[in-house]
């Protein structure tokens, strides 16, 4: 509909300048300028592959990090530093290549969203960021073939369109083994491939797999009585990776995207403890525009499972089904819903 407004509003001005100048070269200089001037203003609605749409916001994803994203210290230091030191890297030598590991509501998806929004103007709904999602898009090991056709198809016809392009792999646990070794040569040191260049392309694998190596780590600083910030990338790296390369459900199982090092950072999401939960639920109230209320925070939090069982340090869903919790004791405290 733009694109008709546009037309319409500029076609009196054609005929008015053509009669004035009566020369058939101005007049050609005039409609190019309104090609250029209909460019930008279609652009303007349109998402396009440029810096218009498409411009990473340091300082936006360290606020958004700091503020919204509880408990996960290595996670954040790791991101913000990698996605700043691509983005202004002009010639980047591969596509940066980053697998997120940890328990379920951790932050992994909310993380990749966050980073989407600071990345393209239209975050996760710009058209040049990719969600697959294992068990909608592969949910047959016996189509591994074809899914491995499909998915090499995509990824290139999608960064042939747009080289600054973001692919989410979700629930890499789930992906049959060996499917995503297809889009190795995309990860790798090419310059081009069949005239395409990768390398300003952003990947992100999504997985559970290195979860409960984590959590024991995380355990293991609990029970010694170290601060939970202790804990650094280190301390994980080297295990979550050989766990998850040497694990049949990672969806990395002797991958060569590990041996061959394309992933550039594995980054460990810790579980959560009781007040990160409180911290969610209270972040859930705040997005519902909902007055704040500590109390059934906190009883919103309680509710939730915590393991080990003896213990109970750690959030089994993590913040995953705080909004539910959030309602159920909303209900019974004030009888109003949210
Ligand atoms: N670390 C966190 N900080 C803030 N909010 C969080 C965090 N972790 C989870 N949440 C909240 O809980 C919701 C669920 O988390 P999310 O979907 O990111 O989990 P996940 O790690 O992707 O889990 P899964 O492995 O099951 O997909 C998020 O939408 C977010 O609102
Ligand atoms: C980047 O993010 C910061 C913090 O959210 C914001 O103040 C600033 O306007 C953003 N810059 C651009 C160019 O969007
Ligand atoms: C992590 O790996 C190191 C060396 O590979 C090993 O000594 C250590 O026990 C591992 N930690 C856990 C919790 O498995
Ligand atoms: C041109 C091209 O191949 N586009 C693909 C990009 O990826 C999506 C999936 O997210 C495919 O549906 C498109 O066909
Ligand atoms: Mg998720």
């Amino acid at each position: 509909m733009q694109k008709t407004f546009i037309a319409l509003y500029l076609l009196p001005a054609v005929f008015v300048k053509v009669n004035a100048f009566e020369s058939f070269t101005e007049a050609r200089k005039v409609l190019e300028e309104i090609a250029k001037l209909g460019k930008t203003t279609y652009s303007f609605f349109q998402e396009t592959c440029g810096d218009s749409w498409i411009d990473f916001n340091s300082t936006g994803l360290q606020v958004d990090l700091e503020q919204k994203f509880f408990g996960q210290h290595i996670a954040s230091k790791v991101l913000l530093k990698a996605i700043t030191d691509f983005a202004n890297n002009k010639t980047p030598k591969k596509p940066l290549v980053l697998s997120l590991h940890g328990g379920t509501g951790t932050g992994k998806s909310f993380v990749s969203q966050l980073i989407a929004s600071n990345i393209y103007k239209k975050g996760m709904s710009s058209s040049f960021v990719h969600q697959f999602v294992a068990t909608v898009h592969f949910p047959h090991k016996s189509k591994i073939d074809i899914y491995k056709t499909q998915l090499q198809q995509w990824v290139k016809g999608n960064v042939s369109s747009c080289d600054r392009s973001m692919f989410i792999f979700d629930e890499m646990n789930k992906m049959p083994p060996g499917l995503i070794d297809g889009i190795k040569p995309f990860l790798d040191y090419y310059d081009n491939l069949d005239g395409v260049s990768y390398r300003r392309a952003i990947f992100i694998f999504l997985s559970e797999a290195g979860g409960e190596r984590i959590k024991q780590v995380a355990f293991e600083f609990w029970k010694n009585g170290k601060d939970r910030e202790e804990i650094q990338l280190s301390d994980l790296e080297e295990n979550v990776s050989l766990e998850v390369f040497n694990n049949q459900y990672s969806g990395f199982l002797h991958s060569s995207l590990i041996d061959e090092y394309l992933i550039d950072f594995y980054i460990p999401f810790l579980p959560l403890e009781y007040r990160h939960v409180r911290m969610c639920a209270l972040a859930e109230m705040a997005n519902q525009n909902v007055e704040l209320d500590e109390d059934i925070a906190d009883e919103a939090a309680k509710a939730m499972i915590y393991s080990p069982q003896d213990e109970r340090v750690f959030s089994s869903m993590g913040c995953k089904t705080i909004r539910s919790k959030l309602v159920q004791v909303d209900k019974k405290t004030s009888g109003r819903t949210f």
